[in-house]
């Protein structure tokens, strides 16, 4: 799939400040993938898509995870805003025959992470959070750091999102810690 197809395929699906974010994550994946050297179509690609099943229904979404049981089953028992991340990449897999597990592993871990993150998996993750529509508190801080290197960001963002999970008293999916420890130990490691 061409980028301009996906970039139609969600302007027809989703809310226009939805679409405008999806484009905001393209752009802003595809920058991250020059400068940290990883590929910038499929960075393009999987930050257009990422978010495609966003305002389908619980029940759909559920629906579309049973259909294909994975890593990502166990995301039923959380938060229902986590679904939507591997129900999209199922979708596009099944609905536009994208089958590059790169470009399906972006759109999987978009928002809780994982340990032991890809290149693109980390891009993707990142540009969902600091794309230019986003405005929440930290945010600059976690773009600054994009800047100059990747891991700091992602961590920082893990971060931030595990504090903000506690502090509205909300579950955290069992992989955001583990990409939150995983990225400790690099932190440590340099
Ligand atoms: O879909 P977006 O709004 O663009 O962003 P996203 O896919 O990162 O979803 C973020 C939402 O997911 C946000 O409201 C926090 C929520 N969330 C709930 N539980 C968890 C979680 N995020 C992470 N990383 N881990 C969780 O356990
Ligand atoms: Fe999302
Ligand atoms: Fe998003």
């Amino acid at each position: 799939m061409k980028i301009n197809e996906a970039e139609q395929a969600i302007k027809a699906i989703l809310p226009e400040k939805r679409f405008r974010h999806s484009v905001g994550v393209s752009e802003t994946a595809g920058r991250l993938a020059e400068m940290y050297g990883a590929n910038k179509e499929k960075a393009e690609l999987a930050g257009m898509l990422h978010d495609i099943v966003k305002y389908f229904s619980d029940d759909e979404l559920k629906t579309i995870i049973l259909r294909k049981p994975g890593t990502w089953s166990d995301s039923l028992d959380y938060s229902d805003k986590l679904w939507h991340a591997p129900a999209g990449a199922i979708y596009i897999e099944e609905t536009y025959g994208i089958k590059d597990p790169e470009i399906l592993n972006a759109v999987i871990y978009h928002t809780t992470g994982r340990k032991q993150m890809t290149l693109l998996e980390k891009i993707v993750f990142l540009a969902d959070y600091i794309e230019p529509g986003r405005d929440f508190p930290g945010v600059d801080e976690v773009r600054e750091a994009a800047e100059r290197d990747l891991n700091l960001a992602v961590f920082l963002e893990l971060q931030k999102t595990i504090i903000y999970l506690l502090s509205k008293s909300q579950s955290v999916y069992p992989k955001t810690f583990e990409a939150y420890n995983d990225l400790v130990q690099q932190q440590k490691n340099k």
